[in-house]
């Protein structure tokens, strides 16, 4: 069975990502350290339903489904985790089988603090931000150097790192011409937050690592995400992944629906102009998944522009708010002045062809998937507390 190493196993994505790989026959081990429902705590954020603990969740796969997700509970910012588990003295939190299941083929890096607004709440959370998500990168890419070259990383990157340039956005490299001579480079990176700044960095953290020590890394630039369900949350209500409707771990769509349902004024920031490109939660696993099957070669960096179609904030609104009052919910919607520093209306036109040319069968934000994620969004409305939805942290 082919091993695969899941850094951020307790998060929205990360999750869903285990289970997908775990139901697929792959040996799965993951790590957390709970930065994510703890920062939820400490910050007062909005969780649609309360989700059992990571020992709790793998143990429900496994009566569900007979197999087992091996959990490891511990910091990758601690220099010497990553080691441990490369090396195979790593103590585990939850597993049926104390063997060593080595070393890993695959690690998906998923372990990184993911929200715009979080890190700048102020120097505390900025702090927070670039420490962990460049030290976990980093541990990693030392990691992999020292004891597995071979393994392929895939890593979680950012749309966002694109910003929003005057020019189309090519997938991850561009070819420039300059005074007669010629060379190709990363695409210009120019983020809007210090979250997706830190996403630039650890670009060229591994791109450092691919070009010196022949590392293999895929880096998937992904856009906003969206839903709640996928294959395997339906097998058994404890399964659902972590839902957040606030401001800081919330992604819009999943946030406008909260919205509607609750008769909250959908939030459109400024003028609305905003664009971006989009993806359901599923998609993200096909592509995590697909991805794990097209390694790229040893001193190869393959970069993916990880979205399935783009939208302003505008038209979000405008489809959302047409699908709660068709299911009777008196849908507003409300220009804010834009808390975040961002162009309110600029060209947008990224290609995203590469996912699908390995496979990736993208899908689209119909009426019927709104309806789906409404459904849901509906069933728990009473936990959906209207106080966390806006608390404005401007930058
Ligand atoms: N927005 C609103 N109203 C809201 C929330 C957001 O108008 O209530 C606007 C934002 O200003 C922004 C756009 O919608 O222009 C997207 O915002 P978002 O909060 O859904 O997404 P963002 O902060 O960009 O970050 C999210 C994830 C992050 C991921 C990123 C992909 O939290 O982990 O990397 O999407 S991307 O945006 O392509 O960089």
């Amino acid at each position: 069975m082919t091993h695969v190493l899941i850094l951020g196993g307790d998060g929205y994505l990360g999750w869903p990502t285990a289970m997908y790989f775990s139901n697929k026959g792959y040996d799965v081990t993951i790590v957390d350290n709970y930065f994510r429902r703890n920062a939820c705590q400490e910050l007062d954020t909005g969780m649609l339903y309360p989700v059992p603990n990571l020992i709790d969740r793998v143990k429900i796969w496994h009566e569900n489904t007979g197999k087992e997700i091996k959990v490891v509970i511990e910091d990758l910012a601690d220099t010497e985790i990553i080691r441990k588990l490369f090396k195979g003295d790593i103590e585990y939190t939850w597993c049926l089988n104390k063997k060593f299941t080595g070393i890993p083929e695959t690690v998906i890096h998923y372990a990184e603090q993911p929200s715009a607004p979080y890190s700048l709440i102020n120097y505390k959370f900025a702090d927070i931000t670039l420490t962990n998500n460049l030290r976990v990168t980093n541990n990693l890419m030392w990691a992999l150097r020292d004891y597995s070259c071979d393994t392929h990383l895939i890593k979680i990157g950012t749309m966002g790192e694109y910003g929003t340039p005057n020019i189309d956005i090519e997938e991850g490299w561009i070819e420039i011409e300059h005074k007669g001579r010629k060379d190709k480079f990363l695409y210009p990176r120019q983020a809007s937050s210090l979250y997706h700044t830190t996403k630039i960095m650890d670009t060229d953290l591994l791109w450092f690592g691919v070009r010196t020590w022949n590392l293999r890394v895929t880096d998937l630039m992904q856009g906003p995400v969206y839903g709640i369900e996928t294959e395997e949350t339906k097998i058994d209500e404890r399964l659902k992944t972590i839902f957040n409707y606030d401001e800081i771990f919330g992604t819009i769509i999943n946030r406008f629906i909260t919205q509607a349902v609750i008769g909250h004024p959908l939030t459109i920031y400024g003028k609305g102009g905003q664009t971006r490109g989009y993806l359901n939660i599923k998609d993200t696993l096909q592509c995590v998944h697909k991805s794990s099957l097209s390694p790229p070669k040893s001193g190869e960096l393959n970069i993916f522009n990880q979205i399935s179609e783009t939208f302003s904030v505008n038209q979000l609104a405008n489809k959302i708010s047409h699908i709660g009052n068709k299911r009777n919910h008196k849908v507003e919607i409300k220009n804010l002045k834009n808390p975040r520093k961002e162009l309110e209306e600029h060209y947008y036109n990224p290609v995203f062809q590469g996912l699908i040319d390995i496979g990736v069968t993208p899908s689209y934000l119909t009426d019927n998937i709104i309806e789906e994620i409404f459904q849901v969004v509906e069933k728990y409305a009473e936990n959906i507390r209207k106080e966390v939805v806006f608390k404005g942290i401007k930058w």
